[in-house]
């Protein structure tokens, strides 16, 4: 299971990275089922039925680090909301518009986790998936970012192969141009929780000075004073996935919470 620092990580980040966790028969493995098509999985399954067991799939999820990932920020049970494969072609010519996936989504109470899962090396010229760390609360319409090219901070996953990421559902990114001769391969999946997000964590570290140096972090793309919005829209998923209605940093959510209910004194 993840500890409450990496979980106000993602919090803060919008994604958490395991680098190189799927062995590389796994790798080699999933080269071949790719190819083969996916499974056409509709949307709601939950995971056994999606993904039986002995599938390659089902594998991919019941890595040790993969499952307590996913379960620290999903819980248990979670349902397939649909999976896919994206292919950025050899020498494409052009890259992908940075977006976040389907309709704005203004939860503050839920959200989904989208898993990439890259079965090969990707190297700087084979086009990594560019991120704009701290970009998922910032509520936009799909690719209605695509105008942006390049944000102050943002990453270019070069990975090694078998790397997952696990992106908040409202992440910015994009498949960047591969200009590479090599086709690049991404298996996505995304998972809707069925349970609150609540304490899902190893919570021993909760109270641990990181967990508030992550929360209150700052990314180079944010405007002066919108960063405090950032920094509030965190306070208050980190409320939610906690249950501590009064957490707080620098006092932006108190301050905003703030109805006074005392009645004057008429004596
Ligand atoms: O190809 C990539 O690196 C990212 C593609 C993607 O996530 C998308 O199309 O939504």
């Amino acid at each position: 299971m993840l500890n409450s620092v990496q979980v106000a990580r993602f919090v803060a980040h919008g994604f958490l990275r395991l680098d190189g966790i799927v062995p590389q028969e796994m790798n080699e493995e999933a080269l071949e089922v790719l190819a083969a098509g996916l499974p056409s999985v509709p949307y709601g399954t939950p995971v056994p039925k999606a993904f039986p067991e002995g599938s390659f799939t089902r594998r991919l999820l019941d890595l040790p680090a993969v499952a307590g990932a996913l379960e620290s920020l999903v819980g248990p049970g979670p349902e397939i909301d649909h999976h896919a494969l994206h292919v950025r072609e050899p020498r494409e010519g052009s890259a992908q518009p940075l977006h976040a996936d389907a309709l704005i989504d203004v939860r503050p109470d839920a959200f989904d986790v989208q898993l990439m899962y890259y079965p090969q090396e990707v190297t700087a010229d084979m086009g990594g998936t560019l991120i704009v760390p701290g970009s998922h609360l910032r509520r936009i319409n799909e690719s209605d970012t695509g105008r942006y090219q390049n944000l102050l901070g943002q990453t270019r996953l070069t990975c090694p192969a078998g790397t997952v990421v696990l992106v908040h559902h409202g992440i910015w990114h994009g498949g960047r141009r591969n200009d590479s001769d090599i086709v690049r391969r991404m298996y996505k999946i995304r998972f809707n929780p069925t349970v609150p997000q609540v304490r899902l964590w190893d919570t021993a570290d909760l109270d641990a000075p990181a967990v508030r140096e992550e929360l209150g972090r700052y990314f180079p793309w944010y405007e002066q004073a919108t960063a405090r919005l950032e920094i509030l829209n965190r306070v208050r998923l980190w409320r939610t996935l906690t249950g501590d209605p009064h957490f707080d940093i620098e006092h932006w959510a108190t301050r905003i919470d703030n109805r006074p209910a005392a009645q004057r004194s008429t004596a």
